[in-house]
This record gives C-alpha cells, structure tokens and sequence, in this order.
C-alpha cells in the first residue's frame, strides 16, 4: 500500500484554484457517464433541455437536477449504476426505517477513492500506519466496518474487524490487543466507555489514543463525555452509503468543522425549499454530487442532513473545505407544537446541565396538543441524592429546555441503567403521535 495516498496535501491542502481545476475536470466526465450510461440522468437532463456539451466546469453545477433517495428506490435494485454488473466489486445497502432499502454499488476504483477518504480520516486523527485499528461499527450491508476497515488497511496500520455487539469481549479486546483508535457510533462509545469503568478498568492503563466517531448525530458534550471516560481524543466522522459510506468528511486536529473530501463529492448546501444555494455559514440541506464515482455517480443528491460550509483557512493546513458537524437529518426533525426540534439540542440542554448522556425523547399527542417527555438516566450518585436536590435538577431541565428549544417538556428521571444501551445508531426518540 501506497502511504502517500493517505495524507495527500497536493489535495488536501492544495490552491482552491488546483482544486477548481479537478472538479470541473471530474464534473464534465461525471455527466458525460451520466448521459451515456445511466437511462434515467439521460430522461431527467433531456427534459431541461440539457446535454453533456453544457458543462463547462463545476460553476455549472447548478445547471444539473437534483436527485432523491425516492429515485434510487425507483431504481431499486440496480436501475441507476453507470457500469455493468460485472465491473461492480462491491454491494452496500442501507437499512432505511422507511420503504425499501437503497442499493448502492462500487468498482474497484471506487472502493480506492472511498478508503482513501476513511484513511485521510484516521489520519487527520493522528493515526498512523504503527497503530492498531479497533472497528466496532456493524460489518455487512452496514458502509461503517468494512468503511475504516479499508481505511485503516490502506494506511498500513493493522485493522481489528471486532464488529459490534458483546462489550465485555470489546474492552477485553482494547485492552489485550492494545487497540490505539477506537471506530463506533458516539452511542455505543459511550457503552464500551461505561463497560471499561464497569470491568473495574482505569482507561489510563488502556493504549487508546482516540476514536473515530460517526453515523449519527452527536454534540461537543457528548465529545467531551466519551474523551473523559475512554480517555482519548474522539473525533467525528461522516458519510452516507448513497455518496460511500464513511470518510466523505472528517474532524481533524483542530476538532472544528468536517474537511470533506471535494476532490470526489461535491458539497453545496441549500435551503430546501427554494432549493437555491445558501451563502457559506448559513445552515441548510446538504447536497453532494459524486464527482469522481464510476458505479453509482450521483447528481446533486439532497442528503437531508442539516449543516453549513466553512471556507476559511483551518490551522491544520488543509484547504479542503469545513462542514459543520450535521445538526440532524430534515426528516428527524420533530415539530413540537409548530417548534421545530432536533434531537441534537435536546442531547446539548441535557449535557450542559452536567446530566447523564443516556436519554430518550418521547412524544404523544394528548387532548390534540403535542407533548414532549424528555426521560433522562440519575447517574449512580444522583439516585442517592435527596428528593429536594433531584427536584432542582428537573427544574432546571426544565427551564434551560424551554429557553434552548422554544418549547416546554416535561422531564422523567429513570433508575440507573434503565435504558437501552445501543451498539449502532442509537434510537433516541419515540414519537408516538404517528401511531395513532
Ligand atoms: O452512517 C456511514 C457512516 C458509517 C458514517 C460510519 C460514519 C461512520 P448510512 O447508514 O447510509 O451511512 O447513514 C447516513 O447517517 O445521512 C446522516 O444522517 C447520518 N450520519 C452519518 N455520519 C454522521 C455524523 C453511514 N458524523 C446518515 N454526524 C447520514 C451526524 C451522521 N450524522
């Protein structure tokens, strides 16, 4: 393996022009593949009257129609990949709570292009080829294992293909093949990080140098939560199995914004309603076109993730432009009594006021108004607290909820451990209002 594909400053830190200059170079190739071999870009470009001769370079990006996760359900299986079947070398899929699943493809190209996005990631985090890769993200159809197991390979380090699940064997594993970089959901960080205190383990005697965290939303609290109690460094990673999968952007050093990796997707944010493009730092949905992919070459995909562009020079060196970390998807969005509420503000509230990470967002309707139970576990210490000192906490929940979010809840405390624990992404919140 090529270390230089791993840290690559000729991009990662390379002129915007140099990389003005990639893009549109990719972008035109890019649509040329669409029209020529994928029936369905040939219609949607067709019907505005657009060939491939119209893409100049990537400020013509605008140009191109956006295209939905609804179109690769249409599409289910394999309607939308530009290379036949027998170029492809890879199957993922994701889950989807909703509808049918969506299937994604890569060649062999792609998979490169893709470890190397999960190997600029660990190495932002200050990985190297000498360390021991811990994987803890699901392997299968799931992008995250075989994602940073790929990345880690491609960096020369050695990979630890753990999967998820049966944490006691997890932090045996930390502890006995001297993990350095531990890879997992934020959530089920915090699991193994509750496991090593419960195992009677000082996370200081453990090699762990950090963590790379991704697939779902988390906040700089919970980073802060998993960095005390593993001990390490945590850094977030991000992706989509429709773009790769993890490694389409990431925390470097300097923990401030996601550097994606725009020499292959794309980024634009946009409000989506107009579906015009937002000026950098305003928050809006996440777009990506697959500039550099050949199996499935996406056009302005709308991810449903919430985030905004950062363009200024980061301190780590990297030009690669910053993403906010993703607030949450427009689709787990709650809409209390007309306030819109993500999740993640709810998990901020609750880890300012020095509370357990463990919670859940529960949501009824009652006497034809919303209500929000937001329950939250008592750490060990709290539960022997007085009534009077537990009453105080909840009001102060309470009110910091109400001034945060714009909308009041209740609060519930619950017994230590109560809840469920997650070893992917975490489900966080209950809405039982489409129930009925
Ligand atoms: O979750 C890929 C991945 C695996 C990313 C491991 C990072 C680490 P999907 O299952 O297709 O792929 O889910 C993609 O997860 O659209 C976001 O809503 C959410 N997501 C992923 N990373 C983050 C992150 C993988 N760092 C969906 N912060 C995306 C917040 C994230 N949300």
């Amino acid at each position: 393996m090529d270390i230089k594909r791993c840290y690559q400053p000729e991009i990662e830190a390379a002129s915007r022009d140099y990389l003005r200059a990639i893009q549109s170079a990719r972008l035109i190739q890019m649509v040329k593949n669409c029209y020529e071999n994928v029936p369905f870009y040939q219609q949607k470009f067709s019907e505005i009257g657009l060939l491939p001769g119209d893409i100049h370079s990537i400020d013509d990006i605008s140009k191109l129609p956006f295209t939905v996760k609804q179109d690769l359900r249409d599409n289910y299986p394999f309607g939308l990949f530009a290379v036949p079947r027998d170029r492809l070398v890879r199957i993922h899929a994701s889950s989807g709570t909703t509808g049918k699943q969506t299937v994604v493809g890569y060649t062999e190209e792609d998979v490169l292009h893709w470890s190397e996005g999960a190997a600029r990631a660990l190495v932002a985090a200050g990985a190297t080829k000498d360390d021991m890769i811990h994987v803890s993200y699901g392997y299968g159809l799931f992008t995250g294992g075989l994602g940073l197991h790929y990345g880690a390979e491609l960096l020369g380090a050695t990979a630890i293909p753990v999967s998820s699940g049966n944490t006691q064997r997890q932090v045996q594993i930390l502890q006995d093949f001297g993990s350095n970089f531990l890879c997992c959901t934020p959530s089920y960080a915090l699991f193994i990080g509750e496991t090593v205190a419960d195992m009677g383990i000082d996370p200081k005697t453990l090699p762990l140098r950090g963590g790379i965290f991704g697939a779902e939303p988390w906040t700089d609290n919970m980073r802060r939560e998993i960095e005390r109690l593993l001990d390490i460094k945590a850094y977030d990673i991000y992706g989509l199995s429709e773009i790769a999968g993890p490694g389409v952007s990431y925390n470097c050093a300097c923990q401030d914004g996601l550097h994606v990796c725009e020499d292959y997707f794309y980024p634009e944010i946009i409000d989506p309603d107009t579906l015009e493009p937002v000026p950098d730092g305003t928050y809006g949905e996440l777009v990506f076109t697959c500039i550099g992919k050949e199996a499935l070459p996406l056009v302005r995909y709308r991810t449903r993730d919430i985030a905004a562009l950062n363009r200024d020079r980061c301190d780590c060196g990297r030009t690669l432009v910053r993403m906010s970390k993703p607030r949450g998807r427009s689709d787990d969005m709650l809409i209390i009594r007309g306030v819109n509420v993500f999740p993640s503000q709810v998990e901020h509230v609750i880890l300012e006021q020095g509370l357990e990470p463990n919670y859940q967002i529960q949501v009824e309707r009652k006497d034809n108004l919303d209500v929000m139970t937001v329950l939250i576990e008592l750490s060990d210490a709290m539960f022997s607290d007085s009534v009077q000192v537990i009453q105080e906490a909840e009001r102060r929940l309470k009110n910091a909820m109400l001034s945060t979010l714009g909308v009041s809840s209740s609060i519930r405390f619950a017994d230590p451990r109560s809840l469920p624990r997650s070893e992917g992404k975490a489900v966080r919140v209950v809405d039982k209002r489409s129930l009925v």
